[in-house]
């Protein structure tokens, strides 16, 4: 599948086209648009949260609910569209540091920055988080699962021993009542972190760096469950699936760093130490006791729980404003500010979900078809039949 997005921050609405996606799947609207209110979720968000309501128009590529094949186009209709139509501005001449203003403009040969924002404001990701749902869709049908919580924010981080055991390569919340319980911990929580001794220190430091003008960061822990070995290939550069699921995470933004598996710690560990030992039992197959890897050796999915970290820088926009220059005077001015998140760590892990779900649909179709649900499940099965008698 390849997808693209188009549209403005506050225009009328913001567009995906979904192309080559697979005919045969079951399309689940509500779902859809439980993942779009999932990315607005989160304490510390902005005011534009509250004005929108995100939900998924589907004109084409459907069929009394059942993909045809054809592309999907999708629109995600903007509520503040209304009351930007008419708004007069004068044009915004002090770049922010740390967004794609200073660059946009002189990049385009723009003369306001609003004409930048509109289009590298972070609102097109609930575009992606529709793609993304998708893939989901498709990826559910194999019992392979996405899912997120937040690790830290600014300098807290959450303590991960009650729940270490619980994330695991054969995570079904569908399934298992523990890993369901295990979900519903982050869903309900406000930061979507599984930690509650964590989470009211975090929402104290939202709140103490909100007063002050300033925004926050973090980091997010992102898993892929269920998958079978062998999806990506080692035999040419662009292939190896770290490398693209690395690209597609980079590409949120605030994203500053992606890390699989043991992360920070691969260099220091002795090879000895870092490498994954492996063993086989009849019913098991091959497999790991531990995951250092996070489930990627070889740029292919080893059959272990794919596990990765972001880090995610503050939001640019900051109240206290930062120094800049204005770009027509060329004096020293503050950076502009306007309504902003203080910390969109939360969303980000939702978006970084729907990313990876979409660079596995893409890995599962690349091995067992492009086409048609059902095509694709012959040859996941047959290839599951291959690896298990080897
Ligand atoms: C966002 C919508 C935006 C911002 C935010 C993300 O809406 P507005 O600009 O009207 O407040 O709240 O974008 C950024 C913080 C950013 O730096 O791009 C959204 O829908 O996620």
């Amino acid at each position: 599948m390849i997808f693209l997005t188009a549209g403005e921050s506050h225009g009328e609405a913001l567009s995906v086209i979904l192309s080559e996606y697979p005919a045969g799947v079951n399309i689940d609207i509500e779902f859809i648009n439980r993942e779009l209110f999932r990315r607005q979720l989160g304490y510390g968000r902005g005011s534009r949260m509250q004005i929108e309501a995100d939900q998924v128009k589907i004109l084409s590529g459907i069929k009394d609910n059942i993909t045809t094949g054809a592309p999907i186009a999708c629109l995600i209709y903007n509520n503040d569209f209304k009351n930007w139509v008419d708004k007069k501005q004068e044009p915004i001449t002090n770049p922010r540091p740390g967004h794609a203003d200073l660059s946009g403009l002189l990049k385009y040969h723009l003369s306001n920055i609003r004409d930048v924002i509109e289009r590298s404001s972070a609102r097109e990701t609930a575009a992606r988080v529709a793609a993304g749902a998708f893939a989901k869709l498709f990826l559910k049908n194999f019992d392979i699962f996405t899912f997120s919580f937040v690790e830290q924010i600014g300098n807290i981080k959450i303590n991960q021993n009650s729940f270490k055991n619980i994330i695991n390569k054969n995570f079904n919340h569908f399934k298992n009542k523990k890993d369901l319980e295990f979900i519903n911990r982050i869903e309900n929580s406000p930061i979507r972190c599984p930690d509650k001794d964590a989470e009211s220190k975090i929402i104290d430091l939202i709140n103490q760096v909100s007063q002050k003008g300033d925004t926050l960061g973090g980091a997010v822990k992102i898993f892929a469950s269920g998958l079978p070995i062998g999806l990506g290939s080692y035999t040419q550069w662009d292939l190896r699936l770290d490398a693209i699921i690395a690209k597609s995470l980079i590409s949120i933004p605030s994203v500053k760093a992606v890390l699989f598996g043991a992360g920070e710690r691969s260099a220091e560990l002795l090879g000895s130490e870092f490498h994954d030992e492996i063993f086989y039992e009849r019913q098991k197959g091959f497999y790991r006791k531990t995951n250092n890897a996070g489930g990627i050796e070889g740029g292919m999915t080893n059959g272990e729980l794919i596990e990765i970290k972001i880090l995610v820088k503050p939001i640019p926009t900051t109240m206290k404003g930062l120094q800049t220059i204005d770009i027509k005077t060329k004096h020293k001015s503050k950076s502009f500010k306007e309504r902003s998140d203080i910390c969109a760590v939360p969303s980000i892990g939702v978006i970084a979900e729907a990313m990876l779900a979409i660079d596995l649909l893409n890995q599962m179709q690349k091995k067992f078809g492009m086409d048609n649900l059902e095509e694709i499940t012959k040859n996941f099965n047959n290839y599951k039949k291959y690896i298990n008698n080897i």
